[in-house]
């Protein structure tokens, strides 16, 4: 206990053997001033606890207990419901080294800003301190982080994600170092709101949201922003990706990790049931991970990855048994709800679930009116263990994680882009990667539905400049290691009348098997300037019906459309100057020199 904390006489900063732990805790409850610290344990009956706490003062309500056993909603403050990119800031002592992907803060103005709004911010309130380990807690690949949070609804959540609790903090004791995230909701006022990362401090400060992405700081702050900067230092790479295993009739799987912007159905992929002619002859869909990946070369060069998450984080609206029977299976109990409706008799509902009920109330807790807003938040979420996903693979919880077949990039183009195509080696594979577009998504506050590039699905959480970043990927390439095939698809292509024009969901499998073809070198594909697109025939189409209109432009490509685009790659690249490795800049220009040949 240091000398400001004994004189204010805050007992229960000493809860760790660790001194560096301790002086942390102490330091932070000298300036947040709480009415008493609390060291989570990860049990039960804390849980127990914590919730009955919440009930009671009405962060949480319970729901149906016959329909939806341990389950609860949660409704926050309606200008707390999605990150907040804007507010989201790098702060490295150079500013070029957070690059003009990131917003930026000279590292001593930001503590001094953030720190003043800390200030005891936690009077009347319990500080908490959260060991937690991302990844299996055996994993040599696994990082491990406390976050210090002034809410119990943090608490909860971050139990249900993360490995948290006396497991954890025996490992960090016995590492001697961890990731220090501090958080207060404070008073949830936007404009003394901030989401602060400060790679080289391994520090996370986060005031004035209690939202998922920017409150649970071991998601993506801790296991993106910060893990990013760690993996550049240590020779792994932290992304934002699904992992699934890919069984085959024969009993073999094949990993593939999947890298979409925020709410483009990552969930929905990662949980994938094969159509009915697939699930007859015996394929199978493993899931990992629905959102964060770690990849480390092993010693047979291939890369092997683990989900650090133990939970999802998933996006309500538009989940049904339709379009994702096993995430609407795991979150039948020992759920948390966020900003989604209730029906009459207290079931959650969203817009989207399709199980014949209607919502009484909206996630404002008013009369659920369709003319005023929907009965669900956009960007809704439910928190569920991943042990509660029947597709949930043993093979996640693998200290050594699993190897990766494939990586798939993809955005939400209603244009352009055709349903699949494969890159030509690893450097056009990045570069593949780097040029990602996508429409915006309700994840994050702002318009909907504007197209921006987001390279890798990283856009809002790349913890370094994107050149560097783009070079950190491309140093994998090196002698002796085995790297997986790189492909980018389009779910969400449109037709000339607005509709998509490939049904998605299950069917994707068509799409993974005709990669996995490839992997194993037993499909076709037809070479084009923007990679190998297979010929319609050389997915397996029996059972779905295409329009003469899909089976022309998603399996075809638009080389005056795909100049114009590589004219824009190219710009993009541009603009973050000399830093931008030359063969990436290089590869941009071979192709754009083929497409306008
Ligand atoms: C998420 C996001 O919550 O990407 O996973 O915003
Ligand atoms: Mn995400």
């Amino acid at each position: 206990m240091n000398a400001r904390t004994k004189d204010m006489n805050i007992p229960g900063t000493d809860g760790s053997t660790l001194a560096a732990l301790n002086d942390w805790v102490a330091e932070v409850a000298a300036l947040t001033r709480p009415d008493a610290i609390h060291w989570c344990d990860g049990s039960d009956a804390e849980n127990a606890k914590l919730v009955a706490q919440m009930e009671a003062d009405g962060t949480l309500i319970r729901l149906n207990e016959e329909t939806h056993p341990q389950s609860w909603l949660h409704r926050s403050d309606p200008q707390d419901v999605a990150r907040v990119e804007h507010l989201t800031l790098v702060c490295t002592p150079e500013r070029d080294d957070a690059g003009p992907n990131n917003h930026w803060m000279a590292p001593e103005e930001a503590h001094a800003k953030i720190d003043a709004l800390f200030d005891g911010c936690m009077q009347g309130r319990t500080l908490y301190v959260i060991p937690y380990c991302m990844g299996p807690i055996d994993s040599p690949l696994s990082r491990c982080g406390v976050e210090i949070t002034d809410s119990p609804y943090v608490v909860a959540n971050m139990r249900i994600m993360t490995r948290m609790g006396a497991p954890a903090l025996k490992r960090i004791e016995r590492e001697g170092t961890f990731v220090k995230g501090l958080h207060s909701t404070g008073e949830l006022d936007p404009d003394r709101r901030w989401i602060m990362h400060f790679p080289e401090e391994l520090t996370i400060k986060s005031y004035g949201s209690g939202y998922g992405g920017n409150a649970l700081l071991g998601k993506k702050c801790h296991a993106l922003r910060i893990a990013s900067h760690q993996a550049r230092q240590e020779g792994w790479l932290a992304e934002h990706m699904l992992i699934l295993g890919v069984e085959n009739p024969q009993g073999e799987t094949h990993y593939i990790a999947a890298a979409f912007p925020s709410a483009c159905g990552k969930t929905n992929l990662a949980m994938l049931i094969p159509p009915e002619g697939y699930r007859e002859a015996g394929w199978k869909i493993w899931t990992v991970g629905d959102d964060i990946c770690w990849m480390r070369p092993g010693a047979d060069g291939r890369l092997y990855a683990i989900n650090p998450e133990a939970g999802f984080f998933g996006v309500a609206p538009g989940t049904s048994k339709k379009s994702n029977p096993n995430a609407l299976a795991s979150i039948q109990s020992h759920t948390i709800f966020t900003n989604v409706g209730v029906t009459a008799d207290n079931q959650p509902w969203w817009e989207g679930i399709d199980n014949g009920l209607q919502p009484a109330t909206d996630w404002r807790g008013e009369p659920y009116d369709p003319s005023v807003r929907p009965a669900a938040h956009p960007n809704s979420r439910f928190t569920v263990s991943a042990k509660r996903c029947p597709s949930y693979s043993p093979m996640a919880e693998d200290p050594q994680g699993v190897p990766i077949s494939a990586i798939v990039f993809g955005g939400r183009r209603a244009s352009l882009v055709p349903l699949v195509f494969e890159a030509r080696n690893w450097i056009h594979g990045v570069l593949v990667g780097a040029a990602m577009g996508s429409e915006t998504t309700a994840a994050a506050t702002g318009a909907v539905g504007v197209m921006r590039r987001d390279p890798m699905a990283m856009k809002p959480f790349c913890g370094y400049n994107f050149a560097d970043y783009f070079a950190h990927w491309l140093s994998f390439d090196k002698p002796g290691a085995k790297l997986p095939k790189i492909f980018h698809v389009n779910w969400f292509r449109k037709g000339a009348d607005g509709k998509f024009l490939w049904p998605g969901f299950g069917d994707n499998l068509r799409v993974l098997e005709w990669m996995i073809k490839r992997v194993e070198g037993r499909a076709d594909a037809v070479q084009t300037p923007i990679g190998a697109l297979p010929a319609v025939g050389d997915l397996d189409l029996e059972g779905i019906s295409l329009t003469g209109e899909a089976r022309e432009v998603l399996f075809g490509y638009d080389r005056e459309g795909w100049r114009a685009e590589f004219e824009g790659i190219g710009e993009y690249l541009a603009g973050y100057g000399e830093r931008m490795p030359e063969s990436l800049r290089n590869e941009q220009h071979r192709i754009l020199t083929q497409l306008a040949g």
